[in-house]
């Protein structure tokens, strides 16, 4: 192709910018909330992070400074993330359960955030909630356990290691703060809170309808990650796409950008067809995609406000607290 028409084939494209999909008025919150009210949106899925429980008191992994990762630099791992591998885990417990003490330290209480599904869910608009979070915080909101997966697993249940005998972690919460390592009452094995460790395999109940979950949404709210854990990086990429996406977070995550950056230089390879199914905020071909920066709990509440629920928001927040 020469240069001529090289330039004109660009300069159709440049006078075609891609319209937003359908219903989704401009890309920012009260675009998003305009979609909602406008009935564009009746099954949301919400896929969360650690970012979200911060307010509550509970430290996420990654943020820099304050995020749990920091404080495991004692232990001289490579990286921290083998903390939590089962590989670590069964030649030495007590890192483990050092770190995990701080789920168990105070009564947390939920952020807005961990409203927001439960908002949704009243309103008949929410499909699910996926969370890889283990504080247990959503279900303290409120929200019915059938909208909700814990793809990590829950620090409120543990199960002995060797006979598999079920335990509440309030049972063995004593044992954990005053650093000993719990064991079993009936086998004398180790009980573990059943939080996903890497080199687990995710049980089979959190795989169903996920695909048909992701194929049907008509919206995408991932708020308080940072998208390094597999299978979340990889769920943002299957929702239709027609279908808007919002990121609220305190930094970019999941972009097609970063992860161009991630995967240079390195043997890993991305098919261009999941690349091309990662955010593209900024980009000239974004047509739904979102990001809303700075902290995320305000940014909840910003949305419900254009929404225009702030009142019930708050009735079902002072509800519950009492
Ligand atoms: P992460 O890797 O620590 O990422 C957290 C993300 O949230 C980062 O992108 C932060 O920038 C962002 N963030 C933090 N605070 C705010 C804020 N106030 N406003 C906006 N953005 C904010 O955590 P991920 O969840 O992505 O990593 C997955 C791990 C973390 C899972 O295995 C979890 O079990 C594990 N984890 C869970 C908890 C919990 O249950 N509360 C706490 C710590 C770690």
């Amino acid at each position: 192709m020469n240069n001529q028409k090289k330039k004109e084939l660009i300069k159709k494209h440049i006078s075609e910018k891609p319209k937003l999909v359908k219903g989704l008025p401009s890309l920012d919150i009260k675009g998003i909330a305009n979609y909602i009210k406008n009935g564009n949106a009746k099954k949301i899925l919400i896929l969360s992070g650690a970012g979200i429980s911060v307010s509550s008191g509970i430290p996420d992994f990654r943020s820099p400074n304050t995020g749990l990762y920091n404080n495991i630099q004692k232990y001289n791992l490579s990286k921290p993330e083998l903390l939590f591998t089962r590989f670590y885990f069964n030649l030495n417990q007590k890192p483990f359960f050092d770190t995990i003490k701080i789920f168990l330290e105070k009564d947390y209480k939920p952020s807005p955030a961990h409203y927001l599904p439960v908002l949704f869910n009243k309103k008949g608009i929410l499909l699910k909630c996926y969370t890889q979070n283990i504080d247990n915080l959503y279900k303290k909101a409120g929200l019915n356990e059938d909208y909700l997966i814990e793809f990590h697993g829950t620090i409120k249940n543990s199960t002995c290691r060797k006979c598999n005998k079920k335990y509440l972690t309030e049972e063995i919460k004593n044992d954990i703060l005053n650093n000993l390592i719990p064991k079993c009452t009936i086998c004398n094995g180790i009980i573990q809170p059943d939080i996903v460790l890497y080199d687990d395999d995710l049980p089979e109940k959190m795989f169903e309808e996920l695909d048909y979950n992701f194929q049907n949404c008509d919206l995408l709210i991932v708020m308080g990650t940072s998208l390094k854990v597999e299978p979340f990086p990889g769920m943002i990429e299957d929702p239709k796409d027609n279908v808007p996406r919002i990121l609220i977070n305190n930094e970019i995550v999941g972009s097609y950008e970063e992860e161009l950056e991630e995967r240079n230089g390195k043997l890993i390879e991305i098919s261009k067809e999941r690349l091309s199914k990662k955010f593209k905020f900024g980009h000239f071909f974004n047509t739904r995609d979102v990001f809303v920066g700075g902290d995320l709990q305000n940014n909840v509440i910003e949305l419900v406000k254009e929404l225009g629920w702030e009142d019930e928001f708050n009735n079902l927040i002072d509800n519950n607290n009492k």
